[in-house]
């Protein structure tokens, strides 16, 4: 009880005695942990959460990311990523996709699938897309597709959101990612993402998934103009749809990353911003058994440094197969690891590497 004496008469020691006794925090206590703890505390609180939910164990798979495109109907501000028609930008084939795809062999479980929302693909073409993936490897597990790529895709097909989710599971959808999910905040969202579906659209398209039976992740954007109270009504917004659903996998916080992109102005955030996001969200959301460290966007050094503030996840292998963060000015331009690296990066800070699928079943113990 060392972390109770030393917050003892302060303005957080009811809230840290709730976390430490395992009890839901509420919305105020969420911000004032985050306004007020020192990063020592919250590190302390995330870190026996994370022991508690995932003892030693991290996580990470083998996966490819597959962007078939960086056209993009959208102009979110913070992205360094899309190109518009005309502009200059890629467009990979359907034998290209394929041919990415059996180059790794049996390298992989997983395929992420993400890109900019291309104008005249919808439902049919992405769902015959998955069926050749599938041919080609039966097993793999498709994760594909932010909200807001299949809201357009669906619209373009003429389905509702209903329909075309439950199509596109029937083609082979297995999962999907947590993108898109911005910062939640009506006044905020359209500051930044003027055009994207609102954080409503994303919540009810996440909720009619997981009814049917596909499970998702969640992510939220920060450093950028939002404010603590936006971030903790964030996590708060997930919280909820995760109490009535349950389908989300893991909650994946990403850095705004400042280069190429019409909000380059504002900076980054410090490495201690960091850690209180990834803390407090490992405190915040309960009802979530896995925090992400990404590290292709937040960079390996952190990402290791975050094992200690909560998280338990590494996300994958990668393959040097994304371009979103190395086009915003992350460190790594070619993000790769092979299963040694990862489990080594896992090991020098005595954990367990452990590789998952993309369900988090357990498929070796490093
Ligand atoms: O929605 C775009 C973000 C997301 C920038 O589910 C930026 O396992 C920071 O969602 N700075 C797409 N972020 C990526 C994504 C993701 C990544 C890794 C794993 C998973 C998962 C999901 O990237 C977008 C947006 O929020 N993004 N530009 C930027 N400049
Ligand atoms: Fe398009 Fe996604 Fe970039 Fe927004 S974040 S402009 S939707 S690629």
């Amino acid at each position: 009880m060392i972390i109770q004496e030393i917050v003892k008469g302060t303005l957080i020691e009811e809230v840290v005695s709730k976390v430490m006794a395992g009890q839901r925090i509420s919305v105020e206590e969420g911000i004032l942990l985050y306004e007020k703890a020192d990063l020592s505390v919250l590190g302390f609180l995330a870190n026996e959460i994370r022991i508690r939910k995932n003892g030693d164990y991290v996580y990470f798979n083998r996966n490819l990311h597959i962007e078939p495109t960086n056209q993009c109907v959208y102009t979110c501000k913070f992205c360094s990523y899309y190109r518009k028609k005309g502009e200059e930008g890629w467009e990979f084939s359907r034998e290209e996709i394929l041919q990415q795809v059996s180059d790794m062999g049996d390298q992989i479980t997983e395929v992420h699938i993400v890109g900019g929302v291309h104008p005249k693909w919808d439902v049919h073409y992405y769902g015959s897309l998955f069926q050749q993936i599938k041919a080609i490897r039966p097993d793999v597990h498709i994760k594909a597709f932010t909200a807001v790529e299949i809201s357009y895709i669906c619209k373009r097909a003429n389905m509702t959101l209903k329909e075309g989710l439950a199509a596109l599971k029937n083609y082979g959808l297995d999962s999907i990612p947590g993108g898109g999910a911005e910062i939640f905040d009506e006044e905020v969202r359209p500051k930044i993402c003027p055009h994207k579906d609102t954080a409503e659209e994303w919540l009810q398209l996440h909720e009619i998934a997981h009814r049917l039976g596909i499970p998702s992740n969640a992510t939220i954007l920060y450093g950028h103009i939002e404010s603590i109270a936006n971030r903790i009504d964030h996590l708060n917004r997930l919280r909820e749809l995760q109490d009535r659903s349950a389908g989300f996998n893991v909650f994946i916080p990403l850095k705004y990353k400042k280069a190429n992109n019409e909000m380059s102005y504002l900076g980054e955030v410090s490495v201690i911003e960091d850690i209180k996001m990834y803390a407090m969200s490992r405190i915040f959301l309960d009802n979530f058994n896995h925090i992400k460290a990404y590290w292709p966007m937040i960079g390996k050094d952190i990402a290791q440094l975050l094992l200690s503030f909560g998280v338990d996840d590494f996300d994958g292998t990668i393959n040097d197969s994304t371009k979103i963060y190395s086009l915003a000015g992350a460190e790594d331009q070619s993000p790769s690891m092979n299963t040694e690296q990862m489990v080594n990066m896992i090991k020098a800070v005595g954990r367990q590497a452990v590789e998952r699928d993309s369900v988090y079943n357990i498929l070796k113990i490093y």
